[in-house]
């Protein structure tokens, strides 16, 4: 039996009933149980408990709260700086907490690689979410889901990804991040264009707004705080808490 809740502990069947109210990544049988949480909820550490049956560990680390990093390299004007990356459309919608968001469609060109009628195995593309207002170069709580190769928009290719929305009621910016050189940078998209051609930069405050309803509300207070995470697997979660 699995739980989630706080007071009432409510009993849930399956997982894809939690999934609705956090982000879980599957992992393989016996795996640890990982809680990555943002830094800025480390001082409220002792405001979580855990709830698990089976045998599974818990690790709390401040290290656990950053995922691979980045390498992001947005106005370096390397070569494997995207020479054109746009998140496309929508550029807002509004969704119930837990639900499945709608497509979502970036753009990359990237000259000598996106030309031709077909995905390019270099390229690499993702759409993410964090916090609204936050900047996904520098802010590494940004949630991220890999696209898939949709189609040739020119001498662009256009990747098409959905995402589960997050637990709490708010607004979250989001956008793409697509790398052409299999993983290793990544050239972050905005709204009107960024990447290496003359006269694109990327800008934080041009990205995608998602407006969050019917979910959980944000906590006043580190008081309210309560429990969060509950599991009964061998299940690693990411919680995306609102700013305060
Ligand atoms: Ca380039
Ligand atoms: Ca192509
Ligand atoms: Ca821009």
């Amino acid at each position: 039996m699995c739980y989630r809740g706080t007071a009432d502990l409510t009993p849930i069947t399956s997982f894809a009933a939690w999934n609705l109210l956090a982000q879980q990544f599957t992992r393989p049988a016996t795996a640890v149980v990982l809680l990555l949480y943002g830094a800025h909820l480390m001082s409220d550490l002792q405001k979580f408990f855990l709830l698990f049956a089976g045998t599974i560990s818990v690790l709390l680390s401040a290290n656990l709260a950053r995922a691979d990093p980045i390498n992001w390299v947005n106005e370096t004007n390397q070569l494997s700086e995207a020479d054109f990356v746009k998140l496309v459309t929508p550029l807002s919608f509004i969704l119930n907490a837990g639900a499945i968001t709608p497509n979502i469609d970036g753009e990359v060109y990237e000259s000598g690689a996106t030309e031709s009628a077909n995905a390019n195995a270099s390229i690499q593309a993702f759409v993410g979410y964090g916090n609204a207002g936050t900047n996904p170069l520098i802010d590494t709580s940004w949630i991220w889901f890999a696209a898939t190769w949709y189609g040739q928009v020119g001498n662009n290719d256009q990747y098409r990804a959905q995402f589960t929305a997050p637990a709490y009621n708010g607004t979250y910016a989001y956008t793409y991040r697509f790398s052409v050189d299999s993983g290793s940078t990544f050239t972050a998209a905005d709204s009107d264009g960024a990447g290496s051609n003359a006269g694109l930069t990327f800008d934080s405050s041009q990205l995608g707004t998602m407006t969050v309803v019917n979910g959980l509300s944000v906590p006043d207070s580190a008081d309210t705080f309560a429990l969060l995470l509950i599991a009964c697997g061998a299940i690693a979660f990411r919680l995306l808490l609102p700013p305060r």
